[in-house]
C-alpha cells in the first residue's frame, strides 16, 4: 500500500517513525557512534508530521537545529539520515553535514540550520523563486520560539507579506529557548508578530497531528491560491533535553512535575488512539524493522575517505586552489 501521510494511519506512522528514530539516535550518541550529540525532537513530532502531510514532494521546507523530524516527515530515507548523523559516507550529505545540516534537495529539503531564525530568509527566497517559476509550489519555514525575536525572521516575514509570497511560517513554541522561558524572552505574542505584517496567524494545539494538518492545509491552500504567507504557532512540549549534552551537565531548569505534566499529552498516543490495535501493531512493527535496518546500515557504512575532504564543498565542483586564493 502506498504511504499516504495525511491519513490517520499515515500520520501515526510518521510520528512513530520520528519517535523511534530519535530514541535510536540518542542510543548512538551514548555509544559514541554519533559524535557531538543531537537535539532530540521527541514530543514535537505532531508538528512535522501534520505540516508535511499537507505538502507535495515539490514543495520545500527549511528546518532547524532540531531538524530530524522535519527531514523524515518530508520523506528522507531514515537509514541515510542516521548514517549522516554518524558521519558516514552513505549519509544524506556524505557525512559532511551531520545532525544540523541534513538536506535533500530532490525531496524539497533545503536543509536543517544551526543558526536560529536564519532559515526564514532562505524560505522567503525559495518561495520567491517558486513564484518566478510560475507554478504553485509553497515553502515552509519551521522555527522555534527562540527565533521570534531574531531580526532576520521578522525581515523575512515583512518581505513575504509585502510580496505575497507562498510561505508558511511554522513556529514550534515549546516554551523554551534552551533554558530561557518564553515568558522571560518574548514581549507581546508570537501571532502578534505575524499580524503586525498583515499575515493571517493562528495558534493551534501542536500535540495533535490532525489539528496541525488542518491548520497547515488551510495555510498551504491560501499560499497556492496566491493569498500570501501564513503563520501557524504550534503549542508543544519538548519531552527530552534541549541537547543530549544536557544529561551530562545536569542543567536544572524544568522541575519533574512540569516534565511529567508536559509528557501527558503525547502525540504518538493521541494519534495512536485513532487506529485499531491491529493497525497500531502493524505500523509499530514496520517502523521497528525500518529503524533496525537503518541502524545496521549506518554502522556498517564506511567513514568518508579523508583524501576527499574537500570534495562536494562547492556547487560548481571546484575545490579551493592549493595555497589559497579562492
Ligand atoms: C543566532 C543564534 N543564536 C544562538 C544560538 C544558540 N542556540 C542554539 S539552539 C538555541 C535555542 C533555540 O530555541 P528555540 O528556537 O525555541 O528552539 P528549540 O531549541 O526550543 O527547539 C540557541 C539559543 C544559535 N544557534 N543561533
Ligand atoms: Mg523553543
Amino acid at each position: 500500500m502506498a504511504h499516504a501521510p495525511d491519513t490517520d494511519v499515515g500520520l501515526y506512522r510518521t510520528v512513530r517513525l520520528i519517535r523511534l528514530f530519535e530514541e535510536r539516535a540518542v542510543e548512538l550518541v551514548r555509544s559514541g557512534d554519533v559524535v557531538g550529540g543531537i537535539h532530540p525532537y521527541t514530543g514535537q513530532e505532531a508538528i512535522a508530521a501534520g505540516v508535511c502531510a499537507a505538502l507535495r514532494v515539490d514543495d520545500v521546507i527549511t528546518s532547524t537545529h532540531r531538524g530530524h523530524g522535519h527531514v523524515l516527515a518530508k520523506g528522507a530515507d531514515p537509514a541515510r539520515v542516521l548514517a549522516e548523523l554518524a558521519g558516514r559516507a552513505t549519509g544524506l550529505n556524505r557525512g559532511r553535514g551531520g545532525s544540523m545540516h541534513a538536506a535533500d534537495f530532490g525531496l524539497g529539503i533545503l536543509g536543517a540550520n544551526a543558526i536560529v531564525g536564519a532559515n526564514g530568509a532562505i524560505t522567503a527566497g525559495a518561495a520567491w523563486a517558486a513564484r518566478q517559476e510560475g507554478g504553485d509550489r509553497v515553502a515552509v519555514s519551521f522555527f522555534g520560539d527562540g527565533a521570534v525575536n531574531q531580526g532576520v525572521l521578522l525581515e523575512a516575514m515583512n518581505l513575504a507579506a509585502l510580496w505575497r509570497l507562498p510561505v508558511l511560517f511554522v513556529c514550534e513554541n515549546n516554551g523554551y529557548a534552551t533554558t530561557l522561558t518564553v515568558a522571560d524572552a518574548v514581549a507581546g505574542t508570537i501571532t502578534g508578530r505575524g499580524e503586525a505584517f498583515g499575515i493571517p496567524s493562528v495558534t493551534v494545539d501542536g500535540m495533535d497531528p490532525r489539528t496541525v494538518l488542518d491548520a497547515a492545509r488551510e495555510a498551504v491552500d491560501r499560499a497556492r491560491a496566491g493569498g500570501g504567507p501564513s503563520l501557524v504557532e504550534c503549542l508543544t512540549y519538548r519531552f527530552d533535553a534541549h541537547h543530549t549534552w544536557e544529561h551530562r551537565a545536569r542543567v536544572r531548569y524544568r522541575d519533574d512535575d512540569e516534565v511529567r505534566t508536559g509528557r501527558e499529552r503525547d502525540p504518538v498516543v493521541i494519534q495512536g488512539a485513532r487506529l485499531t490495535g491491529e493497525e497500531r501493531e502493524r505500523v509499530d512493527a514496520e517502523v521497528r524493522s525500518t529503524l533496525d535496518a537503518a541502524v545496521a546500515f549506518a554502522l556498517d557504512s564506511p567513514h568518508p575517505d579523508p583524501a576527499g575532504a574537500l570534495d562536494h564543498l562547492y556547487a560548481t565542483g571546484m575545490r579551493p586552489r592549493p595555497g589559497g586564493g579562492g
